[in-house]
């Protein structure tokens, strides 16, 4: 059976998930969810995911959800030898360090900031802003001490993916982060290096930059934890 993506369109977890497959070349079918009609938080959904989340893979019966866990499962799995997610210690150490500070600060920090008062009623605060600034500090801190020119690494590694995708989401609200020379060379030359892998990131902004310029109205899904904005 051929593997299930449960997608997000403009997902930045899903992002990730889709450029993994895409870049090993493994078979794939999506299934896009749609978040607006809330067709995530179903209990026939939960089955999936407990968690009521997107992305979630499925592969033959096995459900996994978590986007970190998807990529290093897909890779383990279907490309065990790839420099995607190379196996010596150190150099998958590096990896698994920065998908991790890109779940646990920079994409958490840029979601809070960028994303979240897109989609829902968020402001914008300046204490928030503080630590955006905090999280750009620290990744470009780790791009100038390893020197490299991808996240982990001199090639690409499913690192680069949670982070370029979270990178997205100051480029869709106009936010200039120019003064972060190394984030940015490395964001340029992502897109100009892998203008393959570029396009599924592209394709979300696209979509993305459609709810900046008209913010939805998701009062209608009764979210259990996301204030909603109603239409004016
Ligand atoms: N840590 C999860 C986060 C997944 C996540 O929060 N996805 C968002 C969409 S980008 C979602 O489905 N949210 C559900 C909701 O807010 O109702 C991962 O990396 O897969």
């Amino acid at each position: 059976m051929v593997l299930k993506l449960y997608y997000l369109e403009d997902g930045p977890p899903s992002l990730s998930c889709r450029q993994t497959l895409e870049a090993l070349g493994v078979p794939f079918e999506i299934v896009n969810v749609s978040f607006y009609h809330g067709e995530h938080m179903t209990e026939e959904f939960a089955k999936k995911n407990p968690q009521k989340e997107l992305p979630v893979l499925e592969d033959d019966g096995f459900f996994l959800s978590e986007s970190v866990a998807m990529m290093q499962y897909i890779c383990d799995k279907f490309k065990p030898n790839s420099p995607l997610y190379p196996t010596d210690s150190k150099a998958r150490a590096i990896i698994n360090h920065r998908l991790m500070f890109a779940m646990t600060t920079y994409y958490a920090e840029l979601l809070n900031y960028f994303i979240m008062p897109v989609y829902f009623k968020y402001e914008r605060t300046p204490e928030v802003l503080k630590r955006v600034h905090r999280a750009l500090d620290l990744f470009e801190t780790y791009l100038e001490r390893e020197n490299t020119s991808y996240a982990a690494a001199n090639h690409l590694t499913i690192a680069d993916f949670p982070l370029i995708n979270a990178t997205m989401a100051m480029e869709v609200t106009d936010f200039d982060f120019s003064k972060y020379k190394r984030i940015t060379k490395w964001y340029n030359d992502f897109k100009k290096n892998q203008p393959k892998l570029w396009s599924i990131t592209a394709e979300g902004m696209r979509l993305m930059r459609k709810c900046v310029e008209n913010p939805p109205d998701l009062s209608h899904l009764n979210h259990p934890i996301h204030p909603a904005r109603k239409a004016e």
